[in-house]
């Protein structure tokens, strides 16, 4: 069966400080509580559970320039990226539960640290990639993309607990999906450095399934290079994920998100998984965490193999009368 042999490593990263909300550090806990491990075993995923992280806490973190709680945010990502490097070394798919987009930064970092380089698909309603200097709020959560970027470095001043940074993507290996809010700054950015993205517009036009169908072509155009998703629940339409910091009208239907995740599993090069900014406290009452948690452990099934036609494992046989 072409599925046995996947089998997922997964942190909990409870962090929270990349973003000024309360509850997003919750995220982790939820997902599971929804019944992550169990549903991926029973559909042949072998799970290993490297527990949640842990993060010290920072007393003096003033602001430096615009970014906020630049200390706490750095010294997170690194344990982040050495805890993701060990679980690739132990031959998983990594699989890094938010916790806020911050821990891109990590995740990304320690990821091409343990297999080289990457193509990122990046699925969110923001492009995250305000450098410290264009940042109109000063959350991190809003820039990881800048400091994981190769030709963005010139343009990073330097920051407390963030020298450990290596730049370790190329812009031409990251794709985007699902844009919808993004900075003037972000956007003479991508435009710049010519980024491959598919906003909103573009999968309104070519429906998700060219999208991906591009998406993959365009990563693999030279090389087959290992891929990182790094997908944030605000990418998915607030009438689906309410519970999270920023959301934004106009996203993904519950349907174009989850096929997201079962194309790029069906190209066998799925290597590292984000899910982000799912924060259980937002979202207008219970229903609304109740589906976007739901929602998470879905897109997470898609990326391990999951099919919405039915699936079955190989050894199955009916039973004899
Ligand atoms: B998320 C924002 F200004 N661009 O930089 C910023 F609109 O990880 C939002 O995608 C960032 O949820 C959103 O703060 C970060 C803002
Ligand atoms: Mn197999
Ligand atoms: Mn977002
Ligand atoms: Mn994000």
């Amino acid at each position: 069966h072409r599925h046995h042999h996947l089998s997922a490593g997964i942190i909990g990263a409870p962090f929270s400080k990349g973003q000024p909300r309360d509850g997003v550090d919750r995220g982790p806990d939820a997902i599971r509580a929804a019944g992550l491990l169990l549903k991926l075993q029973q559909q042949g995923c072998a799970v290993k559970d490297y527990g949640n992280l842990e993060f010290e806490d920072v007393f003096e973190d003033a602001p430096v320039g615009r970014v906020k709680r630049a200390r706490a945010v750095g010294g997170a990502n690194q344990r982040l990226s050495e805890a993701v490097r060990a679980v690739k070394r132990d031959g998983h798919t990594s699989v890094m539960l938010g916790g806020d987009h911050s821990l891109a930064i990590g995740s990304i970092h320690g990821h091409a640290a343990a297999v080289g380089e990457l193509g990122v698909v990046w699925v969110d309603a923001h492009a995250d990639i305000n450098t410290p200097l264009t940042t109109p709020t000063g959350n991190i959560h809003g820039q990881p993309m800048s400091y994981l970027l190769r030709e963005l470095q010139s343009k990073i001043p330097v920051l407390p607990n963030f020298s450990w940074i290596k730049a370790c993507v190329s812009a031409k290996d990251v794709v985007y999906i699902g844009l919808r809010d993004v900075d003037p700054e972000e956007h003479f950015i991508l435009k710049t450095l010519g980024v491959k993205m598919f906003s909103m517009s573009q999968v309104d036009q070519l429906g998700v399934a060219k999208v991906m169908e591009e998406t993959c072509d365009y990563l693999s155009a030279k090389v087959k290079k290992p891929i990182h998703l790094s997908y944030d629940i605000d990418a998915i339409d607030p009438s689906v994920t309410p519970a999270t910091g920023t959301p934004v009208v106009g996203g993904l239907t519950y349907r174009e998100g989850v096929y997201i995740t079962e194309h790029l599993c069906q190209t066998g090069l799925l290597s590292a998984v984000d899910l982000v900014e799912v924060n259980p406290l937002r979202g207008h009452g219970e229903d609304g965490v109740t589906s976007t948690v739901d929602t998470a452990v879905a897109l997470l099934l898609g990326c391990f193999g999951r099919l919405r036609e039915g699936n079955h494992s190989s050894n199955y046989r009916l039973p004899e009368p």
